[in-house]
């Protein structure tokens, strides 16, 4: 698929235009030089002016070359002088111009180079504003490639997909079926409006698509386009968010202009919670900047009379956030949810991508399919890329299965960071610290089975243990988050277990311990009933721009209560984990010796320590 922006036009980097103006300065500078390098010879004595007149006054001098306010004399018998005059006074005020003596008088002028100098001196800070200028709005706008340059400020930065360059269809998109069916109707909407208008219909004019990210929103955005045969105008809603107040709107505008123009049109933004939000939010009272913006888009929805060809479809993972006008009828009245997608959703899609890359006959998407339970379409679609990379890289001819099963790792957990040093020590915790997780989670009854446990850097973290869900879940149980936490304590347990001590490391395993026992408390009212009872508890944060604030909807007391009904969920992990490990001590020391040497311990290894002996 090509993406056509129209009449994107060229640009000069402004880099090279400041470039050019230094490259000039300097050559300039090298043409006119200063005063100091002017009379360089080594072997001028510097005389008072007086002496200087004297001897004109005496006819010793064969030469005199004036410059600016210094004055070079060579006398006949090749003495060389230099002195200084005022730089206003001229040869006449200095008695210079006496004919009747033997001296040339040569008057270098510098003007010429001076004049130079001063325009740019003047000009440049203003040629340097308007870069600066320039260099800003562009910024601004890097997102988009249609009109703009410096002064478009107002001018929609939509990108537009010229509808007879790009043909995204809905076989383009794996998976949301239900989507796909909805937005159906959309497209026959766009094509035969007239069918409609006759029987009365009220045509839509708004869709939003909720969908966690990577999960197609703007994929079946634009199969909606391909699928009608129409332009389709593409923003985000990040973009409108300017630094001038009236800008968003002005762009607004002019997109529903444009697009209206071309009707039958789409109109996609992209990120609309970014303007969408909950007005009156802001601090420092009503009209700010993404107030305006989401008015005017309001405005323009409201606007259009019946027959116009016109959809707006918007996209956001945070429909919750979304001001209640937005939702309202005649605006985005339509809501389609596209859900992460599950077994069979991933195997399409990786169907799917597969077919322009060369894998090898014996690989196995379905398997790659049910490893990967809460991927996104993205992530599925950047998995297949890493794994046809890393082909590439070993100069194979396809892609192998052991490829793609890597890419899952890569995509999941980051790249594996092998040139971090580590010091025996620091590795020796680090492998009680992963062999204490996986421990604490195989004796877990709701735990994910251990899919590999591993003592190799990778992004932020210095080893992972890493639980492999099997299947799509929807729901989680109470034990299932309980046991969370258990897994979650399991490292910082072992290192307390083995060394007498913690290390910071387990930073990231406590927050999101205490992440889960709080939501538990004040979200799932899983808390105890006597402190706090089946409640939920909000707290909304305010405001914005480091001026925000926090709002609780629950009093000071019940703060109390809650605090301390998370602490003691997050103690009783805690207990339940070291119970676990302090019986497995023997186990955790023999795995994480093996996690040293081999690095890696994939699910069947960590299995066959427990084949031994049945403890479970
Ligand atoms: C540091 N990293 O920041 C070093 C490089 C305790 C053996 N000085 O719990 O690597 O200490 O079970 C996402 C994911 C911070 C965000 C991991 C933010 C890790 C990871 C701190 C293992 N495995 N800790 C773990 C770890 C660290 C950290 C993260 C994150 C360690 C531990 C990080
Ligand atoms: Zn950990």
């Amino acid at each position: 698929m090509k993406q056509m922006p129209k009449n994107a036009p060229k640009r000069n980097n402004p880099f090279k235009i400041l470039l050019i103006i230094a490259l000039l300065g300097a050559g300039l500078t090298l043409l006119f030089p200063g005063n100091s390098s002017f009379f360089s010879q080594s072997t001028v004595e510097d005389i008072p002016l007086t002496g200087l007149l004297e001897k004109y006054g005496d006819d010793e001098l064969k030469t005199i070359k004036i410059k600016d306010n210094q004055i070079l004399a060579e006398s006949f018998d090749g003495a060389m002088y230099r002195a200084f005059k005022e730089p206003s006074a001229n040869v006449k005020d200095l008695g210079l111009s006496d004919l009747s003596k033997r001296t040339s008088v040569e008057v270098i002028d510098t003007s010429g180079g001076k004049i130079w100098i001063n325009i740019l001196i003047g000009v440049a800070p203003f040629i340097l504003l308007v870069l600066f200028l320039v260099f800003i709005s562009r910024r601004a706008s890097s997102m988009g490639g249609g009109e703009g340059g410096p002064f478009g400020f107002g001018k929609s930065r939509a990108k537009v997909y010229d509808k007879t360059k790009h043909s995204t269809k809905f076989t383009d998109v794996a998976g949301a079926y239900e989507a796909k069916d909805e937005v159906e109707e959309v497209v026959d909407f766009l094509k035969n409006p007239k069918k409609y208008q006759k029987m009365g219909a009220k045509t839509p004019k708004g869709i939003l698509l909720v969908g966690a990210p990577g999960t197609g929103k703007t994929l079946l955005a634009r199969a909606i386009a391909g699928e009608a045969d129409v332009p389709f105008f593409s923003v985000s809603g990040s973009e409108f968010v300017e630094m001038f107040v009236g800008v968003g709107a002005s762009r607004v505008r002019d997109l529903f202009k444009t697009a209206k123009r071309n009707a039958p049109a789409i109109i996609f933004i992209d990120e609309i919670d970014a303007i969408g939000k909950h007005r009156g939010q802001g601090v420092g009272g009503g009209h700010d900047e993404r107030e305006q913006t989401l008015n005017q888009i309001l405005t323009e929805m409201d606007g259009f009379e019946s027959g116009t060809n016109l959809i707006v479809i918007a996209a956001t993972n945070r429909p919750d956030v979304l001001d209640k006008a937005l939702l309202r009828p005649g605006r985005f009245d339509r809501r389609v949810h596209i859900d992460m997608p599950d077994m069979e959703a991933r195997l399409q899609i990786l169907t799917l991508h597969a077919k322009n890359k060369t894998l090898a006959p014996n690989t196995n998407l379905q398997k790659i399919a049910s490893k990967t339970v809460g991927f996104s379409g993205a992530d599925l679609e950047n998995l297949l890329n890493e794994a046809a990379i890393s082909a590439v890289k070993a100069r194979q001819k396809n892609v192998s299965q052991e490829d793609l099963e890597n890419a899952v790792e890569k995509v999941s957990m980051g790249p594996e960071r092998r040139s971090r040093r580590i010091t025996d020590s620091e590795r020796n915790i680090i492998a009680h610290h992963e062999v204490g997780h996986a421990i604490a989670g195989h004796f877990c009854e709701t735990s994910e089975p251990v899919h590999k446990v591993s003592i190799i850097s990778r992004g932020m973290a210095l080893g992972v243990t890493w639980f492999l869900p099997e299947e799509d879940k929807y729901l989680m149980s109470e034990q299932k988050m309980q046991e969370e936490m258990v897994s979650l304590h399991g490292g910082r347990i072992a290192e307390r277990l083995i060394f007498g001590q913690t290390t910071s490391g387990a930073s990231n395993d406590l927050e999101r311990i205490s992440r889960i026992a709080r939501s538990m408390v004040m979200t799932y009212g899983m808390g105890d009933r006597k402190k706090v009872g089946p409640v939920v508890f909000s707290e909304k944060s305010k405001g914005w721009g480091g001026m925000d604030f926090h709002e609780k909807d629950f009093s000071e007391e019940t703060a109390r209560a809650i605090d301390e009904d998370v602490q003691h969920l997050i103690l009783e992990a805690e207990s339940k984990c070291e119970e676990i490990l302090k019986k497995n001590l023997s186990l955790l020391k023999k795995i994480a010796t093996d996690l040293l040497k081999k690095e890696n311990i994939s699910r069947e290894e960590f299995l066959a320590y427990f084949k031994e002996k049945p403890e479970k």
